[in-house]
């Protein structure tokens, strides 16, 4: 059945603030048609983002919704998820917010394996504040804190992810919105801490001034970057460069942290051993 999208945005606060063709209405779009596909109830989601363009994220789903400071969405998050462990728990964060300042408990979250759903639009700069340098950030490029070009090596995020620990780990982009969709939808479902990567376009403070042309060849740009897993297995090591793999990286089961914290809690009230 077509998804009743009314029914999930808050109508009164569109137009989005967003520019023309930015990549986090694509993903907005997404992440309304995977909390559809599982059926969840709109008072039963808390949707949580941090300071960013794409934490706007939040002040458009009409659901729960906390829209929280620049790195700590995943902070709040845990405390959200810890004192009400039967609701769904979305995070969405800019690369800026959770791969920078709030790197820490990007990983920290990652190796509770507490069952929030991460999904971080990775635009590759920090697009709200006009373009500075992101982890994400390629080798080369300008942004005004790098005006000489970009020397920094970037971050591959899924694998940083999944060595501290998470549970689902997935990398997709604008480009395949329907299956993006699918893969958050999968991560929703998933119990555990699910950290979705999602390739985004910022034409304007990436794009523009790198002189990268109009939207549609920063489209392009980031379809070259990554390839789905499959086939980017069966690459050399030299053409991996700059390459990301797509697709679902790795999943797997492990004791949720929430419930761990519930045994402590029924340990410390004395109604366990
Ligand atoms: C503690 C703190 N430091 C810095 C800022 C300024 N600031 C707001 S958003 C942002 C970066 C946004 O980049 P990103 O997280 O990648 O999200 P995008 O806007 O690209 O979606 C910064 C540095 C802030 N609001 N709070």
């Amino acid at each position: 059945m077509a998804v009743d999208y009314n029914a999930y945005l808050r109508t009164d606060k569109l137009p989005t603030l967003w520019c023309w063709g930015c990549g986090d209405g694509v993903i907005l779009k997404a992440i309304i048609g995977a909390i559809d596909a599982n059926g969840w109830d709109k008072k039963d989601i808390c949707v949580v983002s941090g300071i960013g363009c794409s934490g706007r994220m939040s002040s458009y789903i009409d659901c729960n919704t906390v829209h929280t400071t620049h790195g700590r969405a995943l902070a709040y998050a845990t405390g959200i998820k810890l004192a009400n462990p039967d609701k769904k728990v979305i995070v969405v964060c800019g690369d800026g917010d959770a791969l920078a300042i709030g790197g820490n408990h990007t990983i920290h979250a990652c190796r509770r394996n507490i069952d929030l759903n991460l999904v971080l639009v990775n635009n590759f700069i920090y697009g709200l504040t006009n373009s500075q340098t992101s982890p994400t950030t390629p080798q080369g490029f300008w942004t005004v804190t790098a005006q000489y070009g970009n020397i920094d090596p970037n971050f591959d995020a899924c694998s940083l992810a999944q060595s501290a620990g998470a549970t689902f780990v997935a990398r997709e982009s604008v480009l395949e919105p329907k299956k993006m969709q699918k893969t958050l939808s999968q991560s929703f479902a998933h119990k555990g801490f699910s950290f979705v990567e999602v390739f985004s376009n910022c034409h304007i403070n990436l794009g523009r001034k790198n002189k990268m042309g109009e939207a549609v060849d920063c489209l392009k740009w980031i379809d070259s970057l990554s390839i789905p897993k499959a086939k980017f297995e069966m690459l050399s090591d030299e053409e991996k460069v700059g390459k990301f793999p797509s697709g679902i990286l790795y999943q797997r089961e492990a004791q949720e942290y929430c419930e761990a914290y519930e045994q402590v809690r029924l340990m410390a009230r004395g109604e366990k051993k």
